[in-house]
């Protein structure tokens, strides 16, 4: 500090003016690995009040300002030192651009006059350059007195209309300017209503209800912008008094509970292919959806209602008889409006040939979740999980993974919204342990991790950043000792086949190293009784899930996407 501060007493700075704009916004959390030039800002932050969290890797922190984003509808801030650490927080920056997640990622930068006529200086990189293309909105703040102006339009860009990942460039120097500390409070901007409503215009809710009227089997697809919507009451509403059948996606599950007599989650098949009228809410008919159209869609001529605050996602894929553009929960409202009391829900023909391939769907697969196998295969080791999130179903399951992932997402039910957090459009490995973090952060709801092996090696560091801060997060390693199986063979070389890893690992010793406990469970009864001893507990555990090397499947459910080679024999 100056002499001049002292004496005075009435100046402020860079540092100070970042902190009073976030938390004049009521961002209170940040995500960060600490370095050049920006130690001192999470210190000052620190002493601030704000709870700063500090990663082993910035691609962590990154996802964990990402999925904090999900959860509470404010930005997630990630903030990372100038170039490696920008790039490393850049992976997540996009991730949330493309699952429609606001999120800020604050990085500190080199000094401009030398970055721009490329000097060479400490960490030199064009950062806004190399951000502007993997995120929704990037910006720069030069003087002191803008840094008020700059937040703003950082949560502005996050968090309306469709949210996505925001950058935002602090150069080193910027954070040492000096002003006046009542000019500078003055310049603080505080955002009134950052995600405006957008109401659905009536014209569009009667095309959708006319559309949805003439529908012989409509179904109802809830996509996670329906789950970051938080208008579960009225959506639920929809659903019932509608009487619709209803597919979740992924992140989706437990807006209604998956065991609502209207999911069709286990008769997926079926209702792609023989609905003849889909309402999507807050889902793209992206590859996830096999792009509305092909193979999985069936014969059935399809029309689509789309509800959704983003104009340009209709017709994306497929023709959208009904667009409804809007905020989910303003939209929904007037859908239920509009549908009035003498609303005719769809044909017994149609929802008792749903209910019937759930049922029968349900029960064939009931005797596998119940088999108490050694080595375990998915459906023992996820037979047990199942019944533990069924027990704690304000617990958040996040889980990644191929096998792991595909056979958790379809066999452990959710029963409350936002409780499924998982590897979002992309798929990405390594969204794990920053997602618990962040889960576990911000809702003080207990987490359980479930990681296929590979999965979590991603990001199997964050176990000390867990440990350090305490947090009530199991992890469970699916160890099938490799990527989908355990069991590839190089057949030219000696080294191991490409998919393989270190036989029988012990991953719940990483666990112990840090203070944390560890189980190793061989069989779905031990591992009932980790996970229940893990979560009773509140503190961190691991738990080494030997699963059967033999088990999975290449690519989980995905198979189908690998390129094949005509040439070459396996
Ligand atoms: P899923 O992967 O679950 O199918 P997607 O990520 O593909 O879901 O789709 C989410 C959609 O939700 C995006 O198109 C996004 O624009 C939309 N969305 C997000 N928030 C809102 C909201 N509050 N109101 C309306 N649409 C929203
Ligand atoms: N890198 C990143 C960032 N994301 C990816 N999706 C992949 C690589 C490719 N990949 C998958 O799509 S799944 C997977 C990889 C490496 C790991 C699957 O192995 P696992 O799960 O151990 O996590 P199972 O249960 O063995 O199938
Ligand atoms: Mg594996």
């Amino acid at each position: 500090m100056s002499e001049e501060v002292e004496e005075t007493g009435n100046l402020t700075d860079g540092f100070h003016l970042v902190i009073d704009a976030l938390k004049l916004n009521d961002i209170n959390t940040v995500y960060n690995v600490p370095g050049i030039p920006i130690t001192d800002l999470g210190r000052y932050m620190q002493a601030a009040g704000m709870r700063v969290l500090s990663f082993r890797h910035e691609q962590n922190a990154g996802y964990a300002a990402a999925i904090a984003g999900y959860l509470t509808q404010k930005p997630g801030i990630c903030m990372t030192v100038s170039a490696p650490g920008f790039l490393n927080g850049l992976t997540a920056l996009a991730h949330a651009t493309t699952n429609c997640f606001p999120m800020i990622l604050i990085s500190g930068s080199s000094e401009r006059e030398i970055v721009d006529l490329q000097q060479g200086d400490y960490e030199e990189m064009d950062q806004l350059a190399i951000a502007k293309p993997l995120c929704k909105a990037a910006y720069r703040i030069l003087h002191a007195e803008d840094i008020g102006i700059g937040i703003a339009r950082c949560i502005r860009a996050a968090v309306s209309g469709r949210p996505g990942g925001v950058y935002l460039d602090l150069p080193a120097k910027l954070l040492g300017q000096v002003m006046d500390a009542d000019v500078g409070e003055g310049s603080l901007v505080k955002v009134i209503d950052a995600a405006p409503r957008q109401l659905p215009s009536p014209e569009a809710i009667g095309r959708a209800l006319d559309v949805l009227k003439d529908a012989e089997r409509p179904l109802i697809i809830l996509g996670k912008g329906a789950a970051y919507a938080q208008a579960d009451d009225a959506i639920r509403t929809l659903v019932e008094s509608s009487g619709i059948p209803y597919l979740p996606m992924s992140m989706a599950k437990g807006i209604l509970p998956d065991t609502h007599p209207q999911s069709a989650g286990a008769a997926r098949s079926l209702v792609l292919k023989d609905s003849d009228t889909v309402m999507m809410i807050g889902a793209r008919l992206n590859w996830l959806l096999s792009h509305g159209k092909g193979k999985a869609w069936g014969e059935t001529p399809k029309k689509f209602v789309h509800i959704d605050i983003e104009p340009r996602e209709m017709d994306s894929n497929v023709e959208i008889a009904a667009p409804v553009v809007g905020d989910i929960g303003s939209c929904v409202e007037a859908m239920l409006e509009g549908m009035g009391k003498g609303w005719k829900k769809p044909s017994a023909a149609w929802t008792d040939a749903v209910r019937e391939k759930v049922e029968s769907n349900v029960a064939r697969m009931a005797p596998r979740l119940q088999n108490n196998n050694v080595p375990m295969d998915y459906h023992g080791a996820l037979g047990a999980l199942r019944t533990i999130i069924k027990e704690r179903p304000d617990a958040i399951l996040v889980n990644e993974g191929a096998n792991t992932l595909d056979f958790a997402r379809s066999i452990i039910d959710m029963y409350q919204p936002r409780k499924r957090l998982d590897v979002g459009t992309w798929g990405v490995m390594g969204v794990g342990m920053g997602t618990a973090i962040a889960a576990a952060v911000e809702t003080g709801n207990p987490v359980l991790a479930v990681e296929g092996d590979s999965a979590f090696g991603f990001s199997g560091m964050e176990i000390e950043t867990i440990c350090r801060y305490n947090l009530p997060v199991c992890v469970v390693v699916f160890n099938n000792g490799g990527i989908y199986r355990g069991t590839d063979v190089n057949p030219a070389g000696e080294d191991v086949a490409t998919t393989v890893f270190v036989k029988d690992a012990r991953y719940d010793k990483m666990m112990e190293a840090f203070g944390g406990v560890g189980y190793n469970a061989t069989s779905p009864d031990e591992l009932s009784q980790a996970v229940n001893a893990a979560m009773d507990s509140g503190k961190p555990a691991l738990v080494n899930a030997v699963i059967d090397a033999e088990a999975g499947t290449e690519s989980g459910r995905i198979g189908n996407l690998n390129p094949q080679s005509v040439v070459a024999k396996k």
